[in-house]
């Protein structure tokens, strides 16, 4: 169902598979995960290609999807280009009749419980959601005529302690979290359905990927969101854990695309995208806090809370066949992604203030 303004379902769906039916030159993508950092990009990137786009949405009393806003606040662009569907991963009869009806020629799988942390908090259902979800919608293509492309969202967590360094697609998969051992799951399963039913079927194995979209959770938006609010006043610390902690991270909009080059390749495979360098988490304090001339060692704190009880060392990825395959590489360095994230952050916190009563 065409997520709806009070209007009857059944005519929802009906106007829906109108404007499908009169555009039909277009190509349609559905995107799993659309309302998250990726989603939005990659919404916005296939839009831009010309595709009726369908992002499947999780039900909730939450209806507010900043990072959608622009494009849903659009008359020219939702319900018109843009669709927005209610659907579970859990739920694969929903799921099936979407994609039945949508018959997608792309479907990108973007999805699932993201936080490698929380995963130790909540292992059932992070397994539940990213692994056998994946294997649900893996399902419903194997029954799909035409069958769409699909591209699963995996993630370097696969590699954990990884053997050789930089990884690339061949590495062994030794996760040492229950988020990595979910992603290993339903990456291997993405290659067992391609070979086995010769599914064009994908991975894009992603190191961790940043920009001012990215969930204010995640380490990097959680130092730009604090050194702006410090900045302005608004808060007087940051507690975080490992701060030694090392990553390979890119730019999210260079990586979603790869996603989309990923999909149009001659035949399925498995790519990684990745910078090729390792940061700190102290290297993100400098740059950040610098950016605001302020002094990080004053303001950081450990807090135990955000000590992981497991955590990847040498996670750096090699893209080298991606960028053979695809022509692909990340275009934005690792400074200027910093420096859009605190910017970002200030207008936002300034903006913040500026609503604040009595001001
Ligand atoms: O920002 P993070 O939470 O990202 P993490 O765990 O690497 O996972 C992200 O990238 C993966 C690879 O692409 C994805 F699969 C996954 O879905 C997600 O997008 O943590 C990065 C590092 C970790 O070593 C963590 O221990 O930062 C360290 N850290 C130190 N203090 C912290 C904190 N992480 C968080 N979230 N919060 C802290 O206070």
């Amino acid at each position: 169902m065409d997520i709806g303004d009070g209007k009857g379902a059944a005519i929802q769906h009906w106007l829906v598979r109108q404007r499908m039916g009169s555009k039909n030159n277009s190509k349609r993508a559905v995107i799993t995960g659309i309302t998250g950092q990726d989603g939005s990009y990659l919404a916005e990137l296939l839009l831009a290609e010309g595709y009726l786009v369908h992002g499947i949405v999780r039900r909730s009393s939450r209806t507010v999807r900043p990072r959608l806003d622009h494009l849903t606040c659009d008359d020219s662009v939702y319900r018109q280009r843009l669709f927005l569907h209610y659907a579970d991963l859990e739920d694969l009869t929903t799921l099936r009749r979407l994609l039945v009806d949508i018959q997608p020629h792309e479907v990108y799988h973007l999805a699932g419980q993201s936080h490698v942390g929380v995963s130790f908090e909540i292992p059932e259902s992070t397994c539940d959601f990213t692994a056998m979800g994946t294997l649900r919608l893996l399902e419903v293509m194997r029954d799909l005529r035409p069958s769409p492309r699909f591209l699963h969202t995996s993630s370097s967590e696969i590699f954990g302690h990884p053997t050789v360094v930089p990884q690339h697609e061949e590495t062994p998969h030794v996760p040492i979290t229950p988020y990595g051992a979910a992603k290993s799951f339903a990456t291997n399963m993405v290659r067992i359905y391609r070979e086995a039913f010769e599914l064009f079927a994908c991975n894009a194995i992603c190191f961790n990927h940043e920009s001012p979209r990215r969930g204010e959770s995640f380490v990097t938006r959680k130092i730009t969101q604090s050194a702006a609010r410090i900045k302005l006043g608004l808060q007087t610390e940051l507690p975080l854990g490992n701060i030694d902690a090392q990553r390979d991270w890119g730019y999210a909009p260079d990586y979603v695309r790869g996603f989309f080059a990923l999909l149009q390749a001659d035949a399925p495979t498995d790519c990684v995208f990745a910078t090729g360098t390792l940061h700190r988490v102290r290297d993100w304090l400098e740059i950040a806090f610098g950016h605001l001339d302020l002094d990080w060692t004053e303001y950081v704190v450990f807090d135990s809370r955000f000590q992981r009880k497991a955590d990847p060392a040498r996670l750096v990825g090699d893209a080298g066949k991606a960028r053979r395959l695809l022509g692909w590489q990340p275009e934005k360095s690792f400074e200027a992604m910093v420096v859009e994230m605190v910017e970002h952050d200030m207008a936002v916190q300034r903006e913040l203030v500026r609503s604040l009563p009595g001001r």
